[in-house]
């Protein structure tokens, strides 16, 4: 396969019914809340991208750490000729540190909700990676996707999925995707993973709190998104980004909280909102090293190694079936 020329990735991304579908069903609950993955079109994965350059948001510089400092250990554990496969690859910065250690990859297969961001990532990988072939596909990972062939029969497929995105699920859906990702695998393939450490409430506030503000804007773009994209009427002057650390549940969780009582309207639903009502939009869990093996444990996955930053704030484990 020649990758000069990425093919339009296969599409597989949420269509704006299900968006609408989603909303309807989130603000009418008696919590009211939306899936966190309509953070990701291509303006909220472009801010996505921003927050990880921040000070304060340490798991981004926590996981390159990793990544730069036992690359070559890791790949060794992967293997030569592998299909590598990258659940929400978004920049898809740290696989480039995967690429260079990697010994004859048969195929990189980014999976990436946002289909603009997918295919920018793509080309400037097939530019930079000549050798590599590369065979995107638009899709909501946490839904049926067929996975492209290489060329040549790989060694194993390993799945990469870093970024700690699986703590973004509450923690019995985290499991049941780590079951599905199990049952899309062949007995002796791999999952290398990324996940966050728990570690001091005001390290954890202040990484969802920056004083920039990128944080709240990559929140209130849900606003924006669904305005633009669904009809709605959200004044987003009257919502405010609010983020703190769930002791109890282990999790940081994102609300957007109204300013004052008001309407909103979208596709002719109403919804009325009281002063200072909630909506969540994000749980980002923080698990131990030793609860991140049970979970997986209980799914047959098999932890084979797990490699942490200087400072224990982030984890990556390699699992095999
Ligand atoms: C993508 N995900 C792992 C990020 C997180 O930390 O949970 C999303 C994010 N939300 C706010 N800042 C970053």
């Amino acid at each position: 396969m020649s990758n000069s020329l990425i093919e339009n990735p296969p599409l597989y991304a949420s269509p704006a019914a299900e968006f609408l579908d989603d909303v309807l069903k989130g603000l009418s609950s008696a919590s009211r809340s939306i899936p966190s993955k309509y953070f990701y079109d291509d303006i909220g994965s472009t801010i996505f991208d921003a927050i990880c350059e921040l000070d304060e948001y340490y798991p981004a510089r926590a996981e390159i750490e990793i990544m730069n400092h036992y690359g070559h250990e890791i790949t060794c554990r992967l293997g030569p000729d592998i299909r590598l496969v990258e659940y929400g690859s978004g920049s898809s910065t740290k696989t480039r540190i995967l690429l260079n250690h990697l010994i004859d990859p048969c195929l990189y297969v980014p999976v990436d909700i946002s289909i603009q961001h997918l295919t920018r990532t793509s080309d400037a990988l097939a530019k930079d990676y000549p050798m590599l072939s590369v065979a995107p596909v638009a899709a909501d990972f946490t839904r049926p996707f067929v996975v492209p062939m290489s060329e040549f029969e790989p060694r194993r497929t390993c799945i990469y999925f870093p970024g700690s995105t699986i703590g973004n699920f509450a923690q019995a859906e985290a499991i049941q995707l780590l079951a599905d990702i199990a049952h899309r695998c062949e007995r002796g393939d791999g999952l290398l993973i990324g996940f966050d450490l728990r570690k001091d409430r005001d390290v954890l506030e202040s990484a969802y709190n920056d004083r920039a503000g990128v944080t709240a804007a990559f929140n209130k773009n849900l606003l924006h998104r669904m305005n633009s994209e669904l009809g709605a009427n959200f004044n987003t002057h009257q919502f405010s980004h609010h983020a703190f650390f769930n002791d109890a549940a282990g999790r940081i969780e994102m609300h957007l909280v109204t300013q004052r009582e008001q309407s909103v309207l979208i596709a002719d639903h109403s919804f009325r909102f009281d002063r200072s009502e909630t909506i969540c939009t994000e749980y980002s869990h923080k698990y131990s090293i030793s609860e991140f093996k049970q979970m997986t444990a209980q799914v047959g996955w098999h932890c084979k190694e797990t490699w942490t930053d200087q400072r224990d704030y982030f984890a990556v484990m390699y699992l095999e079936r």
